[in-house]
C-alpha cells in the first residue's frame, strides 16, 4: 500500500521526539497504533515502534518486556518445564547458601529470573506429585496412578492453543495395558504421554530403580526388555540409601549410567528441531535423576565433596546447563519461559546431613515421603526474559497444581475446566506483582487419609511424626493426634502447637473438610 512510504518518516520522527514531552509521545504512540491497525499487519515496523514506545515508557506490563534494545516479542512463549527427581530445596546454591554443591546452571536461572521460596509439590513422592503437576488437581481427589483419558492435562491445554508438545524423560503416571513395576512391557503401550496430549515422547515409563528397564518412543519400546538384569544391591541395610536398582527385565543395550546424558541429548534435539517451527513449543523435560540409582558418569565421579549423590546432582545441573545453552544457541532464550523444579524432597537422612555437613532440605525438617517441609517444599525458579525481571524473589505459596491455571492464562485458553478447583494462576507475580499472594490454603501429601494442610503460615498435619522416610524416634502413644506448626516462627517444625492452640486446629480442620469436599467448577472430575 502507498501509505507504507510514511513508515521511515514515522520512525525517524518518533526517535527524534523520544527525549521530549510525555504528552507528545503519547500522541505519537496513538497515531502509530491507529496507522498500524489501518494497514492491517503490513506495517510490522510500525507495530514494533508501538512496542518500542511502551517499553521505553514503562507501560509494557503485559506479556512483553524490553531488554533494552527496544524490542519485545509478541508471539506466545515457548515453555520448557524442567522437572528433576528427588532434588532437595537445600541442594541448589541459590536456595541454600550453605549448600556444598556447585549448581551453576540452576543459579544462572535464578540470577536471570524469579525464585519462589514457598513452592510445593502436591505430594512428597514421585507419582502423585506428577499427577498433580500434569492435571492441576490435588492427587488425593483421584486414583493418581493413572490419568483418565477425559482429564485435561498440561499438554492438552497447550495443544489446543496452538502449541507443539513434547515430553522427554520419566512418565510414571500409568498406561492402559502396563501395570508398572514388575509389569511386562508391550509392543504398543497406550494411555501414556503420547495418548494424554504429547505429540511426541521419548523416555522411561517410570523410575530408574524399578524394572523393566527400557526406553520408549511415543507408544513403543525402542528395544524390548528381554534380558534378566541382576540389579545392584537394592536391599541393602537402608533400602533407599544407595539408590541402587531392583533386579528385573532389561533391554540388552540399556545402561543406567547413560540415561541422564541420553535424555539430555534428546531434549536438546527437541529444542533444535522445535526452534525452527512456526508454532511455539511446550517441552516437559522430566529427568529421572538425581533419584536413585545414583549413577554419575566418569566425568562427574568424585566431583562433589558429599559423595555419589552430590556427584550425580551436579551432573543433573550440568544437563540443565546444556539445555539452557541449546535455547541460547537457537536464539529463543528471550521468549522461552523456563521453569526449574523438583518433584519432591531429597533422599538424604539425618546421618547424611551430619556426615557430609550438607542439608539437602536446607533448614527444613524431613526428606522425601514426609509430611514435613523437607518432603514437599521444592526449589522453584521461573526465567522468562520477555516478561520476568531478573533477580526477583517471591514468597507466595504456590503448588504444582497451579501450573494449569497459570499456563491457561499464558496460552490464552478460555475453557473453564482449565481453572480447576485446585489451581490458581501465579502469572501476576511473573508480571511483576511480587506482593501478590496466589493462594491462602493448600492440601499436600495425602498418605492414606492423612494430609498436610496449609493456611497461610500455619500448617496442620493430620498424623503423628514425619509420615515418610525419616527415621522417627517419637513414641506415638505419647504424641497428640496431629501436628500444628507456625512456619513463620518455626520453619523447621520443631514446636508442635496441636495441644496448645486447639482453636486453630479446629478452624483449620473445618476449612480442610470444606476444601476437600469442594468439587464445583471442576468438569473434569470423575
Ligand atoms: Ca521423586
Amino acid at each position: 500500500m502507498k501509505e507504507t512510504r510514511f513508515i521511515p518518516l514515522i520512525i525517524a520522527l518518533f526517535r527524534s521526539v523520544n527525549k521530549y514531552t510525555r504528552k507528545l509521545k503519547f500522541s505519537l504512540f496513538f497515531f502509530a497504533s491507529a496507522l498500524t491497525q489501518h494497514l492491517q499487519g503490513e506495517l510490522v515496523v510500525a507495530e514494533g515502534l508501538a512496542v518500542e514506545y511502551l517499553a521505553a515508557s514503562g507501560q509494557c506490563s503485559n506479556l512483553c518486556r524490553s531488554d533494552g534494545d527496544g524490542r519485545a516479542e509478541k508471539k506466545k512463549p515457548n515453555i520448557l518445564l524442567i522437572l528433576v527427581d528427588d532434588m532437595g530445596y537445600g541442594d541448589p546454591k541459590c536456595f541454600n547458601p550453605k549448600s556444598r554443591l556447585k549448581t551453576p546452571a540452576i543459579d544462572r536461572l535464578a540470577r536471570e529470573g524469579l525464585m519462589f521460596t514457598d513452592a510445593h509439590a502436591p505430594h512428597s513422592t514421585c507419582i502423585a506429585s506428577r499427577y498433580g503437576l500434569l492435571t492441576g488437581r490435588y492427587p488425593l481427589r483421584d486414583n493418581h496412578r493413572f490419568i483418565k483419558p477425559e482429564k485435561i492435562t498440561l499438554p492438552k491445554l497447550f495443544k489446543r492453543n496452538g502449541y507443539n508438545t513434547g515430553m522427554i524423560g520419566k512418565w510414571h503416571v500409568g498406561f492402559d495395558n502396563f501395570k508398572g513395576k514388575d509389569g511386562t512391557a508391550k509392543q504398543t503401550m497406550t494411555g501414556g504421554p503420547f495418548d494424554r496430549g504429547f505429540d511426541e515422547f521419548f523416555g522411561l515409563w517410570g523410575s530408574l530403580d524399578q524394572p523393566p528397564y527400557f526406553y520408549m518412543k511415543n507408544r513403543t519400546p525402542v528395544e524390548m526388555p528381554t534380558e534378566d538384569g541382576k540389579g545392584k544391591h537394592y536391599f541393602s541395610k537402608d533400602r533407599f540409601y544407595n539408590g541402587n536398582w531392583l533386579p528385573g527385565k532389561i533391554a540388552s543395550h540399556f545402561k543406567h549410567v547413560e540415561v541422564t546424558p541420553r535424555l539430555t541429548t534428546e531434549a536438546i534435539k527437541y529444542i533444535d528441531k522445535s526452534a525452527k517451527k512456526e508454532k511455539p513449543f511446550f517441552l516437559y523435560f522430566a529427568l529421572p535423576s538425581p533419584h536413585g540409582p545414583w549413577v554419575p558418569t566418569e566425568e562427574f565421579k568424585d566431583s562433589s565433596p558429599i559423595g555419589v549423590y552430590g556427584d550425580f546432582a551436579q551432573q543433573v545441573d550440568h544437563s540443565i546447563g546444556q539445555v539452557l545453552e541449546a535455547l541460547d544457541k537457537n536464539g529463543i532464550t528471550k521468549n522461552t519461559l523456563v521453569i526449574f523444579t523438583s518433584d519432591n524432597g531429597p533422599v538424604w537422612y539425618q546421618r547424611d546431613r551430619l556426615k557430609h555437613n550438607h542439608s539437602s532440605a536446607s533448614i527444613y525438617s524431613g526428606m522425601k515421603g514426609d509430611f514435613w517441609e523437607g518432603g514437599h517444599r521444592v526449589p522453584f525458579v521461573v526465567r522468562w526474559p520477555s516478561v520476568v525481571r531478573p533477580k526477583r524473589v517471591s514468597e507466595s505459596m504456590i503448588c504444582f497444581t497451579d501450573f494449569m491455571a497459570t499456563f491457561a492464562e499464558i496460552a490464552g485458553d478460555k475453557f473453564p475446566e482449565a481453572a480447576t478447583t485446585d489451581s490458581r494462576s501465579f502469572l501476576p507475580i511473573l508480571k511483576g506483582d511480587l506482593g501478590h499472594q496466589v493462594r491462602d490454603t493448600m492440601i499436600l501429601n495425602a498418605k492414606g487419609r492423612s494430609v498436610a494442610y496449609r493456611h497461610r503460615n500455619w500448617k496442620l498435619i493430620t498424623a503423628k511424626g514425619p509420615g515418610g522416610f525419616t527415621h522417627w524416634d517419637g513414641k506415638p502413644s505419647e504424641e497428640p493426634f496431629g501436628q500444628l506448626y507456625n512456619l513463620a516462627k518455626d520453619p523447621s517444625e520443631k514446636n508442635n502447637l496441636w495441644s496448645k492452640v486447639p482453636d486453630k486446629v479446629k478452624a483449620m480442620s473445618s476449612l480442610l473438610a470444606k476444601e476437600k469436599a469442594n468439587k464445583k467448577n471442576d468438569k473434569s472430575l470423575k
